[in-house]
């Protein structure tokens, strides 16, 4: 059995005044031709179809253009929601998008979330929201992360039997690295799940959520993020994107091809600075996609008309401009970094220690650690 796991299209978005719904057409383009070539038995997508909640009416036709593709080439797709998508819009398309086989899940449900397809079964567990989870009851106690365990092995009990078992989710397991377009507060440790929560029996994991390609390797089960199907904002500009197609052999571990997209419109963020702005414009200016420029200045004032030979040349191609001293562009790195790793330093190095030496950090070594910390920082 051949699937296609593509994830996070984000349909909708757009990047300061520019709409990317030509960047989110593009991508599509190369999966229905993928799809026509390599005839997959069936497509999951794992969340983030739209990127907001109310999508304007390019998004929403580039997207159900999509799913007629698919379904007039005779594949049928499964699709959950993300966090970006709005479970009532979602539900609000379900009925008439399963008109064209189109499978939409749109919001946790464990007694209703199999899909069966042939002797496959695919186990949906959309977004879940804190506020979905740990509404009144019994469960409101517990953590989030607990909550999400036990609903994927509830799920997982209702595929065992089945020659083929998939499961399509949306959520962040600890331990994958996430860029910054995620949406911060859904990123949160809170919100990790741990790896060891996706029951082992899986023959796939396909996740939605996190916008870098990567497969899981803490988890047993074969699992990936293929990640968003385009560069999303400055934050993921440099990466190559993907999606997976997923050969399912009984008895065997799953062949897993990652299909690598070509990009309308590469982002790129560059810094130039004052004294020699000129010549790097006439690279700049070559590039293909959009740009973020930090132009770095020994002082910000006079600068006007650098600033304006900059928006002369690049145009269109300029999203972004910011003026920063190179102490700013020192400051931000640093606040960048503590933002992307976005959790105690400290806490990490305890988790590292009782792993690695099977007991816990003693006092005296935290001390240590905190201080040679300090002592670095100082020297940044
Ligand atoms: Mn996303």
């Amino acid at each position: 059995m051949r699937l296609l796991h593509i994830s996070d299209i984000h349909a909708g978005k757009s990047l300061g005044r520019v709409s990317r719904n030509q960047d989110v057409a593009y991508a599509l383009e190369q999966i229905v031709a993928f799809c026509k070539e390599n005839k997959p038995e069936l497509v999951l997508v794992a969340g983030d179809v739209f990127d907001k909640a109310n999508p304007d009416n390019e998004a929403k036709e580039i997207v159900f253009d999509f799913f007629l593709q698919l379904n007039s080439l005779g594949i049928p797709s499964v699709v959950i929601s993300g966090n970006h998508d709005s479970y009532d819009f979602m539900k609000s398309l379900s009925k008439l998008l399963k008109v064209i086989n189109t499978f939409v899940f749109h919001k946790p449900d464990l007694e209703n979330g199999i899909f069966e397809f042939n002797n496959l079964k695919v186990a949906c567990l959309p977004y879940p929201s804190e506020r979905v989870l740990t509404r009144a009851g019994e469960d409101a106690k517990l953590s989030y992360a607990v909550v999400v365990e036990k609903a994927l092995k509830y799920l997982y009990s209702k595929v065992s039997g089945a020659t083929f078992k998939v499961l399509l989710t949306h959520l962040f397991v600890a331990g994958s690295k996430f860029t910054k377009t995620e949406r911060e507060a859904s990123i949160s440790q809170y919100y990790a799940v741990e790896p060891s929560s996706i029951p082992e029996g899986f023959d796939y994991v396909a996740l939605g959520h996190i916008h870098g390609y990567q497969r899981l390797e803490k988890v047993v089960s074969h699992a990936y993020y293929t990640g968003s199907l385009f560069q999303l904002d400055f934050s993921e500009s440099g990466q190559d994107k993907f999606f997976n197609l997923v050969e399912l052999k009984e008895g065997e571990p799953p062949r897993v091809e990652a299909v690598k997209l070509s990009l309308k419109n590469p982002l790129h963020s560059v810094e130039i600075n004052q004294e020699d702005y000129r010549r790097e414009l006439e690279e700049l200016k070559l590039l293909d996609g959009y740009l973020k420029v930090h132009l770095i200045v020994k002082d910000k004032i006079k600068v006007n008309l650098v600033v304006d030979t900059i928006k002369e040349v690049l145009g269109e191609k300029l999203i972004k401009l910011e003026l920063l001293t190179p102490e700013e562009i020192l400051s931000r790195k640093i606040k960048e970094y503590k933002e992307i790793t976005k959790v105690n330093l400290f806490e990490l190095y305890r988790e590292y220690f009782k792993e690695n030496y099977k007991k816990e950090l003693p006092k005296e070594i935290l001390e240590t650690v905190i201080a040679l910390y300090e002592k670095a920082s100082k020297e940044l």
